[in-house]
């Protein structure tokens, strides 16, 4: 165990060093133990190489799978294996559900010199309700101006949100929650 945590250390001491951030992630290292897809600070890192880019930490605290559907991009894309030159991908497409209590990482870019990246991704809830339990996250980091985030929850007396990070900057990471709400 000791072993494993000098390890786990070692390999944390190593990726900060070689990676500069803008940004980092919840200091619940439980939480980002718990992440299904990759360590967050890798796509950040990754991102952080990018002129413009978006690193969502999504936290699921909703009690039930969380599951990717699908995206819309008005102007960017996910960061895959072209940016990160190994195995990892940040593409949320590729992931497999996000089981309750715990997180999963993904990043977007810019695709063109001069532009930001801007978006809707969009999940289910397995909750099994009708009509389904959907919510979307809209980022929009531009090239100039402020960053901006939009949160939509299709059944607001099931569930809420709230952020953890303000998502600001030019490699910007937004750390969302999705919770059940306590039924009364
Ligand atoms: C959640 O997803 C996993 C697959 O990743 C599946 O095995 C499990 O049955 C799902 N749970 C529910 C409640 O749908
Ligand atoms: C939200 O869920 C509750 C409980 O299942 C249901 O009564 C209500 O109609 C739902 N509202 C919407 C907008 O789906
Ligand atoms: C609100 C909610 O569902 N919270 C859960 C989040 O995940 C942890 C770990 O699975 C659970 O213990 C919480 O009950």
């Amino acid at each position: 165990m000791v072993k494993l945590l000098a390890f786990v250390l070692l390999i944390h001491i190593v990726v900060f060093s070689s990676l500069s951030y803008s940004a980092t992630v919840f200091q619940d290292n439980s939480l980002s133990r718990r992440d299904t897809t990759i360590d967050p600070n890798k796509c950040i890192g990754f991102a952080s190489n990018l002129p413009r880019s978006v690193t969502i930490v999504l936290i699921n605290q909703s009690g039930y799978n969380i599951t990717y559907s699908q995206v819309d991009f008005k102007d960017g894309r996910w960061i895959t294996q072209a940016d990160t030159g190994n195995t990892i991908t940040c593409d949320p497409s590729t992931y497999p559900p996000l089981p309750n209590g715990q997180s999963e990482t993904f990043s977007t870019a810019n695709s063109r010199t001069a532009f930001g990246t801007e978006g809707t991704v969009f999940f289910g809830i397995g909750d099994q309700m009708a009509p389904p339990s959907t919510f979307s996250i809209y980022w929009l980091n531009p090239e100039i101006g402020v960053n901006n985030y939009i949160v939509t929850i299709s059944n607001t007396s099931l569930y809420s949100y709230h952020n953890l990070d303000p998502g600001e900057g030019n490699n910007a990471v937004y750390q969302v929650i999705i919770s059940a709400i306590p039924s009364a």
